[in-house]
């Protein structure tokens, strides 16, 4: 990546702390982290797409080992700033990685969130400029519990928004319930960075997926989760009911930018919607709330993805990221560079033109911008 003249940052850049892995240690269903005999390193089991994988390793030793090897790229600070330092990355705001605490009991989740939240303020405090974060609400708690948690980020001085999954309170992000945590959290400023987890149920990906490792879940399932929680809050009408709801959606937005007009036309023509008085003249479309609400990282690999992605919510809202620790380089030194963030890099020049204000942009100055990254 060239750095000329250019503040670079990482918004979509995970992390799991120690306690958090303590947690998955102690588990037995996904997600969950296991030693297999046939694997030097511990396994981090996340997707419910591995519940094969996993279900032969524990009775074949010889099978392949599920998952992804827990690798201190997914744990350590040190090494977090070992890899910005390799890839030239000024700026990182870290999040947990999935599943968040989707599958913690609701009476401990409240307790659970204030000690990773405060976790990932301390390691942000020790590289006081260089890291921000987006902290984790405990969604299965109690409403004031979840409230507690967004004042407490609030207070929290690198904190600058919230990682949230598409399950919500346990029926997505269209849930009436889920307007009052909308709104405190479009209140206190704290923006949304919308992450998929759950893909689409297994049996879409048809009885031979097993050969095709993770593809179809991450490079399929992952962007269509998102692509449909988006279209649920925007058809539930969230987007006008909190008009101060800001949103980064992960992987340039799903195939949002790809699909918003099938999107468009098929409000347009339903028949339910018109009857309704859904469809009317002052009606906001999904182009208006991808211009004004949303963010997209641009996680996506190609110039053509992210050029449909600038086209859907302009150069100013386009915001980098490498999704480390995830998609580690197989062949060479985990230590060196990794082809996975070179890719969106080359993507972005390829785009807009290497050394271009607009490539300035999105390499980092929409982010310093939008997350406020120049207020300590
Ligand atoms: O490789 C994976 O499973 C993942 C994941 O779980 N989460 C993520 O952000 N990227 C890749």
């Amino acid at each position: 990546m060239s750095m000329c003249n250019m503040t670079v940052v990482d918004i979509h850049t995970h992390m799991y702390p120690p306690s958090y892995i303590d947690i998955l240690q102690s588990r037995v269903s996904i997600p969950l982290v296991r030693t297999f005999p046939q694997a030097p390193e511990p396994r981090l089991i996340l997707l419910q797409s591995e519940a094969q994988s996993l279900d032969e390793a524990q009775h074949d030793p010889n099978a392949k080992p599920p998952g992804r090897p827990l690798t201190s790229h997914y744990t350590s600070l040190d090494q977090k700033i070992h890899f910005m330092d390799t890839h030239h990355i000024d700026i990182s705001v870290i999040s947990l990685a999935n599943p968040w605490l989707d599958f913690v009991d609701a009476s401990a989740s409240g307790g659970v969130a204030e000690s990773v939240n405060n976790e990932f303020s301390d390691m942000c405090s020790r590289h006081p400029n260089r890291l921000f974060f987006f902290g984790t609400l405990p969604l299965t708690a109690p409403l004031d519990t979840i409230k507690s948690s967004i004042t407490h980020l609030k207070g929290l001085r690198y904190c600058r928004g919230v990682i949230l999954g598409t399950s919500g309170l346990g029926q997505g992000l269209d849930d009436p319930r889920l307007l009052p945590i909308f709104e405190a959290l479009a209140d206190a400023r704290l923006t949304i960075f919308l992450h998929p987890h759950y893909g689409l149920p297994n049996d879409v990906w048809g009885p031979r997926s097993e050969d095709y490792g993770h593809v179809l879940a991450l490079a399929l399932g992952f962007p269509m989760e998102t692509t449909i929680a988006v279209t649920r809050m925007y058809l539930a009408g969230v987007f006008d009911k909190v008009r101060d709801l800001r949103m980064i959606l992960a992987h340039s937005g799903g195939t949002l930018p790809f699909l918003a007009g099938r999107i468009e036309s098929c409000i347009l023509h339903d028949g339910q919607l018109v009857r309704e008085g859904k469809v009317g003249k002052d009606r906001r479309s999904v182009w208006d709330v991808l211009k004004e609400q949303v963010y997209l990282d641009a996680v996506i690999y190609s110039d053509v993805g992210l050029k449909a992605a600038i086209d859907a919510s302009g150069n100013d809202r386009l915001l980098f990221g490498t999704d480390h620790p995830f998609f580690p380089p197989l062949e060479s030194d985990e230590q060196g560079t990794w082809a996975s963030v070179s890719m969106n890099a080359d993507a972005v020049n390829k785009a807009v033109g290497e050394g271009s204000a607009n490539a300035k942009a999105i390499m980092g100055g929409n982010a310093v911008r939008i997350l406020r990254l120049d207020q300590k």
